[in-house]
């Protein structure tokens, strides 16, 4: 145990080991001895309730009764409890779940003019523009033909953004980071359908376009990366697209910016150049400091975040388990620290492995709270060495024009009751 391990922010605590089975259960002494008395002091099977008898076998699973999981639809940053007909976007509980995976109906959603109802057996993709053979597809014809499956984040850019200016304390991690979200997607590659038409050597750009009513398009780059790893997914976590997320065909683009993700894909356009849609000029720019804007902002950052304990949570003093989620658009998570004293010492957390290239990683790290007011924070480090930037530096280098892809170390402080709240650092 190095001399910075055993600093009291830690508790004394080092690795899992020391939460030995000793210390773990009723009676034995020591801090981490009033880790989980009241529920393993039972000892005998009186303690334990009676066998239950079981319901009918549905059709289909539902979630247990006792579970309450719910998005939050919002109508901008900072605006919450709307009339749902006015949300723009629907936040994942992050606080609530568990491993790297989110349920499918708990995916973050961001659609433009709502999920439009698409029968997919009127369903075409048009792949057209700078190729030898432009052609249409049905989605049986995509079905057919060879798949690739990958588990990957979707993060949209505007995540984080009720951060940039200032901190609302009553905010929960669902509402500051809820954007983003991780699933198992199935589909054809690019690669395969770009060379199916023929696209020619110049085409280095491609529109995708969107068969919603807000017509969302997007001119994306085709670099090796993009031709490598995006892909038409009609599959999600093993079952048909959901409506809100694309059904029947989107696009998957692992590691870049959420509304190149086009849902409800309607035509992929080679040709030589960006086509400047308003998607990407009035929208998704970033405001400088200097007044003039980037365009083209497409990768997601090196990001993370604590998600228990997290704003809105009451703690007791004592053993605390604390986790989260990191996740990059550059590859794998390599490494995560956090600190429980507000940035000043860190310790390396512990990844549930694996951890996937551009998906999220779940890290966990024991801590014992002192019951002092103090802040926690997480940072995240991928494979391309890329670490994420305090708030500090974030903003010395972005400013406080942008609104989108703000990936800065997230705080929550914790008072003397246990109460954690958003905090800017
Ligand atoms: N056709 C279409 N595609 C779209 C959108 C949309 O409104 N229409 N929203 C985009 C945005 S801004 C994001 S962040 C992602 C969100 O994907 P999700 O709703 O499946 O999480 O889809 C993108 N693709
Ligand atoms: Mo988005």
């Amino acid at each position: 145990m190095s001399s910075k391990d055993q600093s009291p922010a830690w508790g004394g605590l080092d690795k899992m080991s020391d939460l030995s089975r000793r210390k773990f259960i009723a009676g034995s002494a020591g801090v981490a001895g009033s880790i989980v008395s009241t529920r393993a002091a039972a000892e005998s099977l009186a303690d334990v309730p009676p066998r239950e008898v079981g319901a009918d076998l549905g059709a289909r699973s539902e979630r247990s009764k006792y579970v309450t999981l719910a998005r939050i639809p919002e109508a901008g940053p900072g605006k919450r409890n709307v009339d749902p007909s006015d949300a723009i976007n629907s936040k994942t509980p992050l606080d609530k779940l568990y491993g790297s995976i989110t349920p499918s109906d708990l995916h973050y959603e961001r659609s433009h003019s709502g999920a439009p109802d698409i029968d997919p057996v009127k369903h075409r993709l048009l792949a057209d523009g700078m190729v030898r053979k432009p052609l249409v597809f049905t989605v049986e014809d995509l079905k057919a033909m060879p798949s690739v499956t990958r588990t990957v984040f979707i993060e949209c850019t505007g995540n984080g953004w009720e951060n940039w200016k200032k901190a609302d304390e009553s905010l929960s991690v669902q509402n500051t980071h809820g954007l983003v979200s991780t699933n198992e997607w199935t589909g054809v590659p690019l690669r395969f359908l770009a060379e199916l038409v023929g696209r020619e050597r110049d085409a280095h750009w491609l529109l995708a376009e969107g068969g919603d009513a807000a017509g969302v398009a997007r001119s994306i780059p085709l670099t090796d990366e993009i031709l490598d790893e995006a892909f038409v997914a009609y599959g999600q976590n093993g079952e048909p697209l959901r409506p809100a997320h694309g059904f029947p065909i989107r696009l998957i683009m692992p590691g870049f910016e959420g509304n190149l993700n086009i849902k409800w894909l309607r035509r992929l356009k080679f040709g030589d150049q960006p086509w400047m849609t308003r998607w990407e000029t009035a929208r998704y720019t970033q405001l400088r400091p200097d007044g003039r804007a980037t365009q083209f902002q497409l990768r997601m950052e090196t990001n993370s975040v604590i998600t228990s304990p997290s704003g809105t949570m009451v703690i007791r003093p004592g053993y605390q388990r604390i986790t989260g989620l990191a996740w990059s658009g550059h590859g794998k998570i390599v490494k995560v620290e956090v600190s429980a004293d507000g940035a000043k010492s860190w310790k390396e957390a512990k990844l549930n492995l694996p951890a996937l290239p551009k998906a999220q990683t779940r890290f966990q790290i024991d801590w014992v709270w002192d019951g002092k007011p103090t802040k926690i924070v997480s940072r995240s480090t991928d494979e391309k060495g890329n670490v994420q930037p305090d708030r500090k530096s974030f903003i010395a280098a972005v400013g406080t024009n942008a609104l989108f892809h703000y990936s800065a170390q997230q705080t929550w402080s914790i008072d003397d009751k246990g109460k954690v709240r958003n905090v800017l650092d």
